[in-house]
This record gives C-alpha cells, structure tokens and sequence, in this order.
C-alpha cells in the first residue's frame, strides 16, 4: 500500500514533498536507521567499559584517581538529520557514517589539566582504538573561553551478524573545565545562540577564573604527590608468593 503526503490543498505542497514512499519503506528505513544508531550505542558501551577498567585500575594500583566521572550521550535521530542537512551531507547511512562523527559521544572529566594527557594517552594506546582526530581546545582555547580535549576515535563493535569500526567523540577535560562548558551551555541556548557581549565577556573572564584555579591546584597536587614510585611498573615475575599461600591454610580437599 502506499501512503502519500497529505497537504490540505495543492498551493501548500513544495515539489519536493512529493512522495511515493510507503509505509511499509518507511518501516524497513525506521528499523535500518535504528540498527545503525545500536552501533553507536555499543560504541559507548565499549568506551566507557575501558575508562572504567582505568578507573578501577587507578584505584587498586595508585593513591588517587585522575578519572572524576564520565558521562556519555547519544546524539538523537532528529539531531543526527539535523546535522546531515545543515552540513549538506548526503543523506544515507554511509555519508553519515563517514562525516557525522560525534554521534557517539563519550566525556571524561579529571581532576588535573596533567590527568587529561595521561586519559589521552592510555586511550590512544589500546591496541583496537584509532585515533582519527584530535583537536586541542586546551592549548588552543576557543574566543569565547570554552577548553577541552576532543578525540574521535574509531572502535571496533562486534555485532551478532557484523562487525563495523564506529567512530566516538570522546571529550577529556578538568572539573574547573568542564563547571564553565556546562554554564555556558545553559547560556547559548537560553540565548539561542546570540550570548549579549557583556555576558560573554563575563564568561570569558569566568573561563580565565577556571584556568588559574587549574593551575593552582595542579601545582598543590605537585607538592603532595612527591611518592617518587612508578604506579605502572611490572610486578616482578620473581615476587615470592609463599607468605600469600601459607596465609590461605591448607587447601581443603
Ligand atoms: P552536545 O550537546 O554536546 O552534543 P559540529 O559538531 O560540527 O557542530 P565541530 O566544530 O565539528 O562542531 O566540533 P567541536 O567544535 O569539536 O565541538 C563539538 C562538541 O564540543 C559540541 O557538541 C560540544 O559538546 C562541545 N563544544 C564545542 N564548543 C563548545 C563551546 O563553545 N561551549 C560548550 N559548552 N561546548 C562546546 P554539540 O553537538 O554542539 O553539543
């Protein structure tokens, strides 16, 4: 069966709405195009699976944790469409795949500007993880004051019938960082976008605020983390375990 697009009279249908798409077509793209977002849903499974090893792991092997908390977000359907036609990209499954790459989005927070580069480089190490860009909004502070780390990475996602390698937009930044992006934020949207120049010359300010408090206090983490010890080196493979297992008793049969 085919449905049309209905308009109430000729004069209101642009030529281009003109459709001869079924329901049943627009089923089978509804249920391709949910398919197709699944792997970015398993993409941030994956991702956040891994930083939260590196957590775990900071925690068992060093004093503190340099991984705050993570949040992700999958961008929606609509603001996927969005993107893809206000980029002019072509719409189909491939083009988006190949040029929306932030459809996964995966943000770390640390406590210390020096906690991003080690996130950065324990991510980009992982043997399955490609980096495809990366853009430093650290060393290269946006005008309006906004910082943070951006990496698109690509993951490979094992699916029941397939595998594809999905790109995930993983955003690394600092608590002080990330306090300002989430006002500013608030701030372009109730604005929509036209912050008056007074409010962004405020929230610059706030950013260079956020900045020195960066600094000051990886400079106080300098001074108390002096341990001198390598969290990260290999336990000797000729570590004697005898005390371990004499401490468990004899073995019950
Ligand atoms: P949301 O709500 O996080 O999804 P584009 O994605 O093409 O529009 P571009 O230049 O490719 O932009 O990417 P860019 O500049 O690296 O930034 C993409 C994301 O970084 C944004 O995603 C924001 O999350 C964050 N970001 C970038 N600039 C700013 C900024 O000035 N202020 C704040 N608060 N966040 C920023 P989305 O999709 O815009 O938003």
């Amino acid at each position: 069966m085919r449905a049309w697009l209905h308009y109430p009279n000729d004069g209101d249908r642009p030529a281009s709405a003109v459709s001869s798409v079924s329901i049943e077509d627009i089923r089978v793209l509804r249920g391709q195009f949910l398919d197709f977002m699944l792997d970015y849903k398993f993409a941030i499974d994956e991702i956040t699976t891994k930083i939260n090893i590196l957590r775990e792991d900071f925690n068992n092997a060093n004093e503190y944790n340099p991984i705050e908390h993570i949040n992700s977000r999958l961008k929606s359907p609509e603001s996927v469409l969005e993107k893809v036609q206000r980029k002019n990209y072509p719409m189909n499954l491939a083009s988006i795949r190949e040029n929306v790459l932030d459809i996964a989005g995966v943000r770390v927070i640390c406590s210390f500007i020096s906690d991003i580069v080690k996130i950065r480089d324990m991510l980009a190490g992982q043997e399955d993880i490609t980096v495809l860009e990366e853009r430093d909004y650290i060393t290269n502070r946006k005008p309006n004051g906004y910082q943070s780390l951006h990496l698109i990475v690509s993951i490979p996602v094992f699916r029941s019938h397939r595998t594809a390698r999905i790109p995930v937009e993983i955003q690394i930044r600092t608590i002080a960082m990330d306090f300002w992006a989430s006002l500013e934020h608030k701030i372009y949207y109730k604005y929509r976008g036209e912050v008056p120049p007074n409010l962004q010359a405020e929230l610059t300010q706030a950013a260079e605020a956020a900045t020195r408090l960066d600094e000051k206090m990886e400079s106080l983490h300098r001074l108390v983390d002096h341990t001198g010890r390598d969290p990260h080196q290999d336990p000797s493979e000729t570590l004697d375990l005898t005390a371990l297992y004499e401490s468990q008793g004899p073995p019950t049969p």
